[in-house]
């Protein structure tokens, strides 16, 4: 029998199980991702700026709400977008964050809780990226537990008064408008707040050490006035926001496994490279119980997403499985980070080399999204019927 040389960075040739279409929108992605992406990633991680100009280019391919038919989106499948989130992730955390942002956290929500009105308004402008949204549902003073949110309205004639701050909000200060969640005598309900309204200001929080390439910022309400064109009519309770959570961990799911490929292949090559008391380093068994274990981990979690990514588009994925493998996954991709930045012994801690980029940016996105302890919970109390949490 003849073995045939295994793919490094795909050692279970996912490539295979996956149909031409998702092949093709992956390769495109891969190839804007080498071209444009990575060269201008290193600097603008050191320069803490988010590049702008790349947001029409990711419009252009279809990138932003992909899996929306209709309104100018691509309407693919879920793991065409999870091949998208890996890809973008490939290159950095950053930009993943711009489009799981405005495809899960704002034109989702829009899409299935809006009005017709509001979906003609925003999601073709938000689909060729000539309108940027953000998601306010974190609070300054706990956002594992968002059902305890200060930010309230109450009804005013026709409008709404909104009151509250939000805290750690991607594209806070780019977005033209933010899909804000907040507490009311009915139930929580979202409020898409436009940038020029009286009233409202956005921050943004300087000094991150993580994800540098994303806008981060907080969000304040002082007696905004939201006409009731702008409230969300389908959803009035806490399952509004989580579920829009649910389609963005999905596709994080599958970014982090693109951080992780990006650092492995960064080490296969230095290893290779690096001789180190008379033999290539990667001619080591320490060595290569540690590259292995990265393949270990990286096969694990593309196993997970691509199963999961199956399920979504039978309709059958469930927040538990979802919590699984944002678990899974983003702790991998961690781990495999910090790893590579040591297997490159000094030359780890500079950002010529991705480790330390992508190693720094998972802190962000193991915390984001539901932290780690909170993805445990919930499987925790899939497997028991017990709510541990409070
Ligand atoms: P609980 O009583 O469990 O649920 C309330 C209602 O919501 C339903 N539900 C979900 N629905 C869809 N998807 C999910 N994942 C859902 N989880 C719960 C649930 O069935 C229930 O429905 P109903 O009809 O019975 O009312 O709510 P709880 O208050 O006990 O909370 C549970 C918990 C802790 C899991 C939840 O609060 C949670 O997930 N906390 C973490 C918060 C979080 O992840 N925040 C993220 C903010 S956004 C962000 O980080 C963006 S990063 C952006 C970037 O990529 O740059
Ligand atoms: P806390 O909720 O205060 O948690 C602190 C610690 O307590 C954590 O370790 C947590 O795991 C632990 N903990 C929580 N509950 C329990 C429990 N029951 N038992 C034991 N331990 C527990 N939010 C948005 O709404 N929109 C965004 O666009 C957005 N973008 C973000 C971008 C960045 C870069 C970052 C860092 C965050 C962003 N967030 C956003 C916020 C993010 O979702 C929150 O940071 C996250 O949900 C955790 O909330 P917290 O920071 O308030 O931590």
């Amino acid at each position: 029998m003849s073995v045939k040389a295994l793919d490094p960075l795909d050692l279970y040739d996912i490539r295979s199980e996956i149909s031409e279409d998702e092949a093709m929108v992956k390769d495109s992605v891969a190839r804007f991702v080498d071209d444009r992406v990575i060269p201008v990633m290193r600097e603008a991680f050191e320069k803490h700026e988010f590049p702008g100009h790349l947001v029409s280019e990711v419009a252009e391919l279809g990138l932003l709400g992909s899996s929306i038919s209709g309104y100018d989106c691509a309407g693919l499948n879920s793991v065409s977008y999870g091949l998208i989130c890996q890809e973008l992730e490939r290159g950095d955390s950053g930009l993943r964050s711009f489009v799981s942002v405005q495809s899960s956290l704002v034109m989702f929500p829009i899409h299935a809780y809006g009005s017709e009105e509001q979906r003609q308004r925003w999601l073709p402008a938000m689909a060729k990226g000539e309108a940027i949204g953000c998601f306010g549902l974190t609070e300054p003073h706990g956002g594992s537990d968002p059902g305890n949110m200060k930010t309230h309205a109450k009804r005013d004639g026709d409008d709404w008064i909104l009151n509250g701050s939000k805290m750690w909000i991607t594209n806070a200060t780019i977005a033209d408008a933010a899909v804000v969640w907040a507490m009311t005598g009915e139930g929580v309900k979202g409020f898409i707040v436009e940038k020029d309204m009286p009233g409202f200001d956005a921050q943004e929080i300087e000094n991150k050490f993580s994800l540098r390439a994303s806008v981060t910022g907080a969000l304040f309400f002082d007696n905004v006035r939201v006409p009731k064109e702008n409230v969300l009519p389908g959803v009035s309770s806490l399952k509004g926001p989580l579920s829009c959570l649910t389609q963005a961990r999905y596709g994080i799911t599958w970014g982090v496994i693109g951080a992780a490929q990006a650092c492995l292949d960064e080490v296969l090559g230095y290893t290779k490279d690096r001789v180190l008391f008379g033999r290539p380093v990667d001619h080591t068994q320490t060595m290569q119980i540690r590259l292995a274990d990265m393949s270990r981990r990286i096969t694990t979690a593309q196993l997970l997403s691509l199963r999961l990514g199956r399920l979504k588009d039978k309709g059958e994925m469930t927040p538990a499985q979802v919590s699984l493998a944002k678990w899974n996954n983003c702790r991998a991709a961690l781990d495999i980070a910090r790893d590579a930045r040591d297997i490159l012994g000094g030359s780890g801690i500079s950002a010529e080399y991705v480790p330390i980029r992508h190693m720094l940016n998972l802190e962000s996105v193991i915390t984001y999204e539901g932290t780690e302890t909170v993805h445990q919970l919930v499987v925790g109390k899939e497997l028991t019927g017990v709510n541990a949490f409070g």
